[in-house]
C-alpha cells in the first residue's frame, strides 16, 4: 500500500516534523522507495537490516497461516457433534515432537546468524570514516566535527561517504534514532556509543530520539542533511567563517542554538519549560527557597554550571547542568548574548 506520502511511518514523521518547526525539504528523496511498513531506503546498510525484517515477517506470517488455519479446520472437523463423543486418544509421535521443536530451532539460529551480521555491520564503521560528535541532551541534538573544527544543530554530511557517530548523553539515556537510515542506537550519560552510515543519495532525514526522556522527548528532533562533496565543503567554510568574525553576543546567539537552551528558553518573553531570556539580565530573580537575587553575570554563570544551586520561582529543576560541556569562552559568549538580550 502506497500514496503519494510514502508509508505510514514517513506521514507521522512529516507530522511530527511539521509540528516541530522542522523543515525537511525533500524527507524521502533518496534509495529505494518505501514500503507500507518501512520508510525509504536512504543509506547503504538499509537494505540489509530490512532483508532481515522481512525474513522474521514473512516466516512470521507463514506461520501464523499455517497454525490459525490448522486451528480454524479442526475447530470445524473435529467439533463435539453428539453428546459423549470422544475423539481418539493420541499418545504421542516421536517424529513429530522432534520436528516441530528442531525446525523451529534452526530457524531462531538462522534469525540470529543475519541479525548479528546486520548488529556488527552497523556497529563497526569502515576505517576511514568522517568522526562527528553526537551530544544528546535533554532535548536537542548537537553535532561537532572534531576533524574540521565545527559545530552545528543539524547534522550535514557528505553523501557517499562513510560517517562515524561517536555519542554521548549529558544527563538521562537517549537514543539516536534515523529511520531511514535503520540506525538507532542508545546515547548514554559517560560513555560512548559509536554507529556509522553511509547515505548515497543527497537528501533530507529526520532524527528521533527513541528513548522516552521526559517532558520533551517528541519534540527532540533533528535532521540529517546529506549534500554533495561540494556543497558539503562550502557550508564546513561558511561554518568557519561565520564563527570568524562575529561578536561575542552574535557567537552566544549561535550557541544558544547549538546547545539546545531554545529547547526551553524563550528570547521574546514567552515562558517555555525554563523562563525567558528577555529582560533577565539586571532583573531581581526570585527562588523556590524563598531568596531573591539581582541576574548578573556569576548569576548567569551559576545558572549555567550547577543550574540546581538556586531554581527561580515557578519552574523545576529541570536544566541539565552544562559543566564540562561549555569552554569559559563559550560561557562568556553566552552570558554576552543573554545581556544583549536586556539593552
Ligand atoms: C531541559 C530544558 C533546559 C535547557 C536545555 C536549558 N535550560 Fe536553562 N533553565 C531551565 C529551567 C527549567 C530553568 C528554571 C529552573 C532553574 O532555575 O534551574 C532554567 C534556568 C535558566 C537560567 C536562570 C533563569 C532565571 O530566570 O534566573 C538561565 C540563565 C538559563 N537557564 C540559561 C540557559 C542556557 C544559556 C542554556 C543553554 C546553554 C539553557 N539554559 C538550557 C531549563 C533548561
Ligand atoms: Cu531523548
Amino acid at each position: 500500500m502506497r500514496t503519494d506520502h510514502g508509508t505510514v511511518g514517513a506521514r507521522a514523521a512529516a507530522v511530527l516534523a511539521a509540528a516541530s518547526g522542522l523543515a525537511l525539504s525533500s524527507p524521502a528523496r533518496a534509495g529505494k522507495e518505501a514500503t507500507f511498513w518501512l520508510p525509504p531506503e536512504a543509506s547503504t546498510l538499509a537494505p540489509e537490516h530490512d532483508f532481515v525484517f522481512y525474513l522474521i515477517y514473512w516466516v512470521s506470517l507463514g506461520f501464523f497461516l499455517v497454525l490459525m488455519g490448522t486451528m480454524a479446520v479442526f475447530l470445524v472437523r473435529y467439533r463435539q457433534r453428539r453428546e459423549g463423543e470422544r475423539t481418539s486418544p493420541i499418545r504421542g509421535n516421536h517424529l513429530l515432537e522432534i520436528g516441530w521443536a528442531a525446525f523451529p530451532a534452526l530457524l531462531l539460529v538462522a534469525f540470529f546468524a543475519v541479525g548479528f551480521r546486520t548488529y556488527i555491520d552497523s556497529s563497526v564503521p569502515p576505517k576511514d570514516a568522517m568522526e562527528v560528535r553526537v551530544t544528546g541532551r535533554k532535548w536537542s541534538w548537537s553535532y561537532e566535527y572534531p576533524q574540521l573544527g565545527v559545530s552545528s544543530d543539524v547534522l550535514e554530511v557528505p553523501a557517499g561517504e562513510p560517517v562515524k557517530l561517536l555519542m554521548s548523553s549529558v544527563d538521562v539515556i537517549h537514543s539516536f534514532f534515523v529511520p531511514d537510515f535503520r540506525v538507532k542506537k542508545d546515547v548514554v550519560p559517560n560513555r560512548y556509543t559509536v554507529v556509522w552510515f553511509e547515505a548515497p543519495e543527497p537528501g533530507e532525514h529526520v532524527v528521533f530520539c527513541a528513548e522516552y526522556c521526559g517532558d520533551g522527548h517528541s519534540r527532540m528532533l533533528s535532521k540529517v542533511k546529506v549534500v554533495d562533496r561540494a556543497e558539503f565543503d562550502a557550508w564546513v567554510a561558511e561554518q568557519k567563517a561565520a564563527s570568524g568574525g562575529l561578536s561575542s553576543a552574535e557567537r552566544g546567539g549561535k550557541l544558544f542554538k547549538s546547545k539546545g537552551c531554545t529547547g526551553c528558553h524563550s528570547t521574546d518573553g514567552s515562558p517555555m519549560l525554563g523562563p525567558t531570556m528577555k529582560g533577565l539580565y539586571g532583573k531581581q530573580e526570585k527562588f523556590t527557597d524563598g531568596t531573591t537575587a539581582t541576574v548578573d553575570d556569576n548569576y548567569l554563570r551559576e545558572s549555567l554550571m550547577v543550574p540546581a544551586a538556586k531554581v527561580v520561582e515557578g519552574f523545576a529543576p529541570q536544566m541539565p547542568p552544562y559543566q564540562g560541556q561549555l569552554d569559559d569562552d563559550e560561557v562568556n559568549d553566552l552570558i554576552d548574548y543573554i545581556k544583549s538580550l536586556s539593552e
